[in-house]
């Protein structure tokens, strides 16, 4: 029976996994441990090079899923599939050293901690291969940020390596937010009661190979996490983005509209259509910039099957609006308050459709 396992989300990890493993191993001697690889279908094989891995060594198991993205959503699945007491989360590109795990183990297994986290930014720790002297800052000042929120006298709420009894991260996975951000911070605030942590210095190294899929700034992740403790409750946090991009959207159409009508002597109609495509267009480009940004479509077969879709469902949702909103001004409904119920509709159908078809499964 494994006293620890560490899960390993992975998107594109395949050259990582056996030096990972050989490295737990090094640093896990006199502890019984296994590694859970949760894996969302890698185009590089991440998940055929697990199974490979976990044919040789029984402590290795491997989750892949399909149709699915999310950092948090990983780590959740991950703990919920190990029987261990305890589980550790870390990054599966070598940025995290796994020979800090029996300290963080002996933290929370000696009841001196219920999270042991490990801090780029405390006394001793270097930040190193956080790429950027930009992002290092950003970095700190939304861990400021973060701690006066939680609460916590956290040097580093946003780190991706940490340990706590599996249990505790099982009961609190229903009240997790699950959008895809910082799941440690996700995690504290999902806490009714406080939480003893303990930090511990991390040299945090560059990642050995491959790219950075959260490439997001950490002034956008902090704002959404903002966001989705304070009102995501009443108004989802992916639609708020969603309807946010929708209304600069607006914008540009007033725009472009102005450009072709007022200035270039364009027919309405035309110069309407035109607008309108670049408006969709816009909008495909920045919600799969930050709304889906751990869902980003890549590469250029999946951005044109994705835009085309978009246009395609912006096209039934306005169907929709328009056909509302002229049902109710014909009812005799104030012609603005028509137009906005017809403008909701739109949004809402256009958000149910394309999280489904244009960054979901299909
Ligand atoms: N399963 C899964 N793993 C992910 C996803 N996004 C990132 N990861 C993994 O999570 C870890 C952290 O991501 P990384 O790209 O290193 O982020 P960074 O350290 O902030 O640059 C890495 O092991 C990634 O392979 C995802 O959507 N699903
Ligand atoms: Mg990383």
């Amino acid at each position: 029976m494994p006293q620890l396992a560490i899960i390993l989300p992975t998107l594109n990890e395949r050259e990582n996994l056996a030096p990972l493993i050989t490295r737990l191993d090094t640093a896990l001697g006199g502890i019984t441990w296994e590694a859970i690889i949760v894996d969302d279908n890698s185009a590089d094989g991440t998940a055929d090079a697990a199974r490979a891995l976990a044919l040789a060594d029984p402590r290795i198991r491997v989750i892949e899923r399909f149709g699915r993205r999310g950092l948090a959503s990983a780590v959740v699945e991950g703990a919920c599939a190990t029987a261990a007491q305890y589980v550790a989360v870390m990054d599966a590109d070598h940025q995290h050293d796994p020979a800090l795990l029996p300290a963080m183990l002996a933290d929370v297994s000696g009841g001196k901690a219920d999270i042991v986290v490990a801090s780029r930014f405390m006394p001793g720790a270097d930040a190193g291969g956080l790429e950027g002297v930009g992002r290092e800052n950003a970095s700190r000042l939304a861990n400021r940020l973060a701690c006066k929120l939680t609460g916590t006298e956290l040097t580093d709420p946003m780190s991706g390596y940490f340990l706590l009894e599996t249990e505790r991260l099982r009961s609190l996975a229903p009240r997790l937010s699950g959008i895809g951000f910082k799941i440690l911070l996700d995690i504290l605030s999902a806490s009714a009661e406080p939480l003893r942590i303990t930090e511990i210095p991390l040299h945090f190294a560059g990642r050995r190979s491959g790219q950075s899929k959260l490439d997001r700034t950490i002034a956008f992740e902090f704002l959404v996490g903002l966001y989705d403790r304070l009102l995501g409750r009443f108004v989802p946090t992916r639609f708020a983005l969603f309807a946010t991009v929708g209304a600069v959207g607006v914008g540009v159409h007033m725009a472009v509209l102005a450009l072709l009508y007022l200035m270039a002597g364009s027919g309405f109609i035309l110069a309407q259509a035109l607008a309108t495509f670049a408006a969709m267009s816009f909008n495909f480009w920045l919600n799969n910039q930050l709304t889906y940004a751990d869902r980003r479509l890549r590469g250029t077969g999946a951005v044109l099957r994705g835009w085309l879709g978009f246009c395609a469902t912006c096209a039934v949702g306005a169907l929709a609006n328009i056909a509302l909103a002229g049902l109710l001004e014909a009812r005799g409904v104030h012609w603005m308050l028509a137009a906005g119920a017809g403008i909701v509709i739109g949004a809402v159908w256009n958000y149910a459709l394309s999280s489904r078809f244009v960054w979901g499964r299909y």
